[in-house]
């Protein structure tokens, strides 16, 4: 058994690391890049980037550490048969999610905008779960999972913080796992709502879970390391 202690809000927290998950959810070309649905959808995808940096340095870290990394991506088949018409159906009929853009069709699986960024990329080993929804628990494999590897705490990066980080989160905190977001690893296409998604999280306690950042994070790993 091999602990760290993690700084943290509301509390700091003493891990399991051997216990511990990195989730990094919906790093999309889709979500990030020009052309995408999260570009459809009318945001600045540029926000984003900030959080692929210290993605890449938490993923850096874990994979050293031989923590458990799990990638999630948001889409559907693409017969949309797993789309519920209501998502489906809203916005611009050309920008749709199933709609031709630069980068495929948009959210759909094994079209070019649906993969993980390169920078960000899954190497082998490191499951992808496949998700409908916005929470990563929703019709997917991802609890069977995390208990048979006995898994009790989410380190958690990814886009966006308000939507699929906040619901995956949620989710997560009803079935008993404990979550520590890693602030700087998440974003948003609005910053008020990246610092609400966070707040919260942490407040009362840590309803849902707890927010950290990557430096103490980074840091505690290393230690452990020794
Ligand atoms: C959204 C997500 N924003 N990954 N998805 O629709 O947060």
């Amino acid at each position: 058994m091999q602990h760290a202690t993690i700084e943290a809000e509301p509390t700091p927290l003493s891990i399991d690391l051997d216990k511990t998950a990195v989730v990094i959810i919906d790093m999309q070309r889709d979500f990030l890049e020009p052309g995408g649905f999260g570009a459809a959808l009318g945001n600045d995808v540029s926000r984003l980037r900030a959080a692929v940096s210290p993605c890449r340095e938490v993923l850096a870290a874990a994979r050293q550490a031989g923590l458990l990394v799990i990638h999630t991506r948001e889409g559907h088949r693409p017969d949309l048969s797993d789309a519920p018409p209501l998502k489906v159906e809203r916005g611009n009929p050309a920008l749709r999610i199933g709609a031709p853009g630069p980068m495929g069709r948009i959210l759909i699986r094994g079209e070019p905008g649906h993969d993980i960024i390169p920078e960000l990329y899954p190497i082998a080993g490191e499951p992808v779960i496949d998700k409908p929804g916005k929470g990563a628990f929703c019709q997917t494999d991802l609890e069977l999972m995390l208990r048979n590897r006995g898994i009790e705490t989410l380190l958690v990066c990814g886009v966006t913080t308000e939507v699929c980080v906040n619901t995956t989160v949620r989710e997560a905190n009803d079935r008993g796992f404990r979550c520590i977001v890693i602030a700087d690893c998440c974003a948003s296409y609005f910053p008020e709502f990246h610092d609400m998604g966070l707040a919260m999280i942490k407040a009362q306690g840590g309803i849902f879970g707890w927010v950290s950042a990557s430096k103490p994070l980074l840091n505690s790993l290393a230690v452990a390391a020794r």
